[in-house]
């Protein structure tokens, strides 16, 4: 078994609902037990600043699947909440990313872990400290509050109060 940690975001569409289909099709897969889940956060666009703002959470998840397995789940579950790809690090109904899998570092075609800009996220950092404070990115050997107390320039991440009825 490995412990994982999925990154979520969306910003088009009905946000948070599409976050907590999300979750509970993980929840339903029966290869994974999914163990927490962060709070939601509404944050400020990065990378493609011409869009909505994000929600984002992390989940961490419990699972028996190999790594390109798991992100084909990912992969699936995005698809089946009408995922369209368009624009990079464009407008979407909702991205999951594998963020870490144990302390394990896999680099394939298909598959980088951790992922590649998780250090650079506040959107991600927030998230992952909230309910992984101890876990270390297996190369930079910090932890989330560590990694977010080094970014230059923090984009705006504040807690979303609105009602998560699954969570
Ligand atoms: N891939 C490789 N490694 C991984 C991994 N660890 N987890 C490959 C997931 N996928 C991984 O992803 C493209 C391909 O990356 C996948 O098919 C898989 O084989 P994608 O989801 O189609 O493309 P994308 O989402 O446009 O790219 P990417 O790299 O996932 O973008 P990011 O880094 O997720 O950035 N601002 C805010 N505030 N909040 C956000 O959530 N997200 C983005 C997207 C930009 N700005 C944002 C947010
Ligand atoms: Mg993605």
């Amino acid at each position: 078994m490995a412990i994982a940690h999925i990154g979520l975001g969306a910003n088009l569409g009905e946000r948070a609902e599409t976050i907590q289909a999300a979750i509970a099709a993980m929840r339903a897969h029966p290869a994974i037990t999914v163990q927490k889940v962060s709070s939601l956060y509404e944050t400020e666009p990065l990378e493609y600043p011409d869009q909505g703002w994000f929600l984002n959470g992390v989940a961490e998840i419990e699972t028996s699947l190999a790594p390109e397995a798991l992100l084909d789940v990912l992969l699936d579950i995005e698809h089946s909440l009408h995922r369209e790809r368009t624009i990079r690090f464009g407008p979407r109904t909702i991205d999951l990313d594998l963020l870490l899998l144990d302390n394990q570092t896999i680099t394939t075609g298909r598959l980088q872990v951790p992922h590649l800009r998780l250090h650079a996220r506040a959107f991600v950092l927030i998230p992952l400290g909230e309910i992984a404070p101890d876990a270390l990115h297996p190369v930079f050997q910090k932890t989330a509050a560590e990694l977010y107390d080094h970014l230059d320039r923090p984009t705006i991440v504040r807690r979303f109060e609105g009602a998560l009825a699954v969570l």
